[in-house]
């Protein structure tokens, strides 16, 4: 190992290979302090060559890597195990835009470019650049490639890999796959670049992107509606999507018990509906054309809503501030949660059809088994992601209650997750958290044939090991 620490100032400056205690600390927990490893090193290299030479080096040695962006990931993908044998290597210092193409409606950046300056650039262009998360102020391009992120846009421009052309890539042998091109069709065989993208550093490092922009939108309009009942948010969601088709860029769910808990601990957040909703709807309208026809267009699907009885209130933001409002609520229940402490997370897909019978029939399995459990059921309801997370009743020890009923409740929400043909992984990826939980449900035929392509890619078993599928 030694050996291996001094060869590194051969392939990067000393002062990015960080080997204090104080200087790794602030790499070594997630976000929601859920993981806590330990780590060799932490290095900071700043192009795809270095990288390249690192990992040529660890091969050489057979030292693993733990590829780490912004480190606000849920599912402990970024952070290394506590063995101490690990290195991490954090992308952010590669931060450059490489190009904005006007004509071909693309950007090229280095993996380690913040998420939220993504947007900003692409807004000085005049373009739309709709990833969009609660945490993209820290989380970086190549960790949203990675896990392949959703968010709050999916509905109308889809995940990271629908928004994705081309990638730059070290393999684990230390070679630089250039496939940075931003080609809307390229059938030349396998797609490589889908390979890598919601690989989670396990298949390969992710250096640079291209990623697609959109024009931008002139007129926005945003509103929170109240729903007795699912089926009605849903039969309203179909409503939206009949009448606004492609105007329609966001449909989130909030139920009451979430937004009681975001008001419990940022009380500025009160639901400006009355009457506490079992479900409040956040609903937003963009385009390209005057916003009196995108307003004109909201009031009439509204009217259309309260005649059919889909809807029981509403209320339109009348200002960009308030619009902007209507989003911070939706947007800090997580941070609420954190507030609550530890809580058990379920990032899950349904299909529309089913999500009803779903939220039942969980809810009364839930309620039945843990009295007093508190189900905090919001997410992005456009896309059938729920995030269903649970926090334990009132003045128990979250750290007590899911020491002993984590793995039963997660098997729980899983086993209703499959009979409704649904994923146990909506957008959050699957990292060292849900490892047996994607040997249980994904199918042997499929895990089969993602450790196939594990062995094949990283035979050595160097990147990122023990994440998404063991080998
Ligand atoms: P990290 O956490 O650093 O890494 C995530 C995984 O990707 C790890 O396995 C890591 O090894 C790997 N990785 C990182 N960079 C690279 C690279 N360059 N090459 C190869 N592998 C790499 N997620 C959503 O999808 N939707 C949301 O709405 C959402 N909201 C969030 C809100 C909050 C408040 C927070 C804290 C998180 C939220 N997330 C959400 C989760 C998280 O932000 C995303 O998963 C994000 O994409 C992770 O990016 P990161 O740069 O932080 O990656
Ligand atoms: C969101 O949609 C994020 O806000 C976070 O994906 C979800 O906190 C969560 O479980
Ligand atoms: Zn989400």
């Amino acid at each position: 190992m030694q050996n291996f620490i001094n060869q590194l100032s051969t392939v990067l400056e000393q002062k990015y290979i960080l080997t204090k205690d104080e200087d790794k600390a602030p790499y070594l927990t997630d976000w929601r302090k859920r993981f806590i490893g330990k780590a060799l090193a932490v290095l900071l290299p700043c192009n795809s060559a270095e990288v390249s030479n690192i990992v040529k080096l660890c091969a050489e040695h057979q030292i693993a890597i733990v590829p780490q962006g912004g480190h606000t990931g849920f599912c402990g993908g970024a952070t290394p195990d506590n063995s101490g044998t690990q290195i991490i290597l954090n992308l952010k210092r590669m931060n450059q835009i490489r190009e904005i193409d006007i004509a071909n409606q693309t950007i090229t950046v280095e993996a380690g470019c913040i998420l939220q300056t993504l947007q900003e650039k692409a807004v000085e262009q005049g373009f739309l650049f709709p990833l969009s998360l609660g945490a993209e102020g820290s989380c970086m391009i190549g960790g949203n490639l990675a896990t392949n992120a959703g968010g709050t846009n999916v509905l109308r421009y889809g995940n990271a890999r629908d928004l994705c052309l081309g990638l730059e890539v070290v393999t684990a042998k230390g070679e630089v796959w250039n496939g940075i091109k931003g080609l809307r069709k390229d059938n030349t065989g396998y797609d490589l670049r889908d390979l890598f993208v919601g690989s989670e550093g396990t298949l390969g490092i992710i250096t640079a992107a291209v990623m697609k922009l959109y024009p931008l939108p002139i007129s926005q309009w945003t509103t929170l509606v109240a729903c007795q009942s699912i089926a009605s948010s849903i039969a309203l969601l179909n409503l939206f999507q009949k009448r606004a088709t492609s105007l329609l860029t966001g449909f989130e769910m909030m139920t009451q018990e979430s937004l009681d808990l975001n008001e419990k601990h940022f009380p500025h957040m009160a639901n400006p509906l009355q009457g506490n909703p079992p479900f409040t709807i956040l609903i937003e309208l963009s385009d390209h054309e005057s916003e009196e026809h995108v307003r004109q267009l909201l009031e009439t699907i509204l009217e259309e809503a309260f005649e059919s009885h889909l809807i029981s209130n509403a209320v339109i933001a009348s200002n960009l501030g308030q619009a902007n409002a209507f989003w911070h609520m939706r947007e800090h229940i997580t941070l609420a949660q954190a507030e609550e402490g530890a809580n058990l997370k379920h990032d899950i897909t349904i299909p529309l059809s089913s999500l009803d019978s779903f939220i039942k029939e969980t809810d009364a399995l839930m309620r039945d088994k843990y009295p007093g459990v508190r189900i905090i059921n919001f997410g992005h309801l456009g896309d059938g992601n729920l995030h269903y997370n649970i926090a334990p009743p009132l003045g128990l020890d979250p750290k007590i209650f899911n020491e002993s009923n984590e793995k039963p409740i997660h098997e729980l929400v899983y086993a209703q997750v499959e009979r409704c043909h649904g994923s146990i992984s909506a957008e959050h990826g699957v990292g060292q958290l849900k490892l047996d939980d994607l040997r249980a449900h994904k199918g042997e035929v499929a895990h089969e044939l993602m450790k196939t392509l594990k062995r094949a890619l990283d035979p050595q078993n160097i990147l990122n090991p023990h994440k998404v599928v063991s080998i």
